[in-house]
């Protein structure tokens, strides 16, 4: 349903249905698939995936994108070219830089789609389902940095929040509007 600030829009579905660019993986640090939106890609991009995902270099055992930081392969069988995925922090009550690293998910997610030269890009609610960021502070950190990115960069064309429920829209929308009153 529609767009309540040019460039965001709030859709409610699964993400690996979308043709864009690009949609965001909320992985985890190994990088080799888990339960939620991962799980999901990986399902209905297929095993070139894993594959794809096992080739990026480790940085340490185990760890082959840090929380916060994101990472890009292509999407294989999914409508999208390219999966960026990121890996949003574990919600611990707020006071160990989860605020920062979530923002950093959605900004290195977003710089890494404008390196391949992608005009659209699809969200899910990074964080917000097995970490625990609740949904509201997590939106509100969402829309704030995709606003910030299309007023740097007005010729990217379309960035999809997605919820995957509705509540998780409507809280999505309610950020999305609080945003607009602050401007
Ligand atoms: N399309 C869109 N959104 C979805 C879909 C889907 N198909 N499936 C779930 N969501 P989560 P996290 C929503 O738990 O909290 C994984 O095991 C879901 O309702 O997927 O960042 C990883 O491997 C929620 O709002 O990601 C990690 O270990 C949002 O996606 C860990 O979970 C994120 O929920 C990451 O946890």
């Amino acid at each position: 349903m529609g767009a309540a600030r040019a460039g965001i829009e709030i859709v409610t579905g699964d993400i690996t249905r979308l043709s864009v660019d690009v949609i965001v993986n909320a992985a985890n640090e190994r990088m080799l698939g888990g339960g939620g939106v991962d799980g999901a890609i990986h399902a209905a991009a297929g095993k070139e995936l894993l594959a794809a995902c096992r080739d990026v270099a480790e940085l340490r055992a185990g760890v082959r994108c840090p929380t916060g930081e994101a990472r890009l392969t292509p999407a294989f069988g999914l409508p999208a070219k390219w999966v960026v995925h990121t890996v949003g922090p574990i919600w611990h009550g707020g006071g160990r830089g989860e605020p920062k690293l979530l923002a950093s998910c959605y900004r290195q997610s977003l710089q890494l789609a404008l390196g391949q030269g992608a005009k659209s890009i699809a969200f899910p609610a990074i964080s917000t389902g097995v970490y625990s960021y609740p949904p509201s502070l997590a939106s509100t950190i969402a829309v704030r940095e995709c606003d910030g990115f299309l007023a740097d960069n007005p010729s990217f064309e379309k960035i999809l929040l997605v919820a995957f429920r509705q509540q998780a829209a409507d809280i999505l929308r309610q950020a999305l509007g609080a945003l607009g009153t602050k401007q």
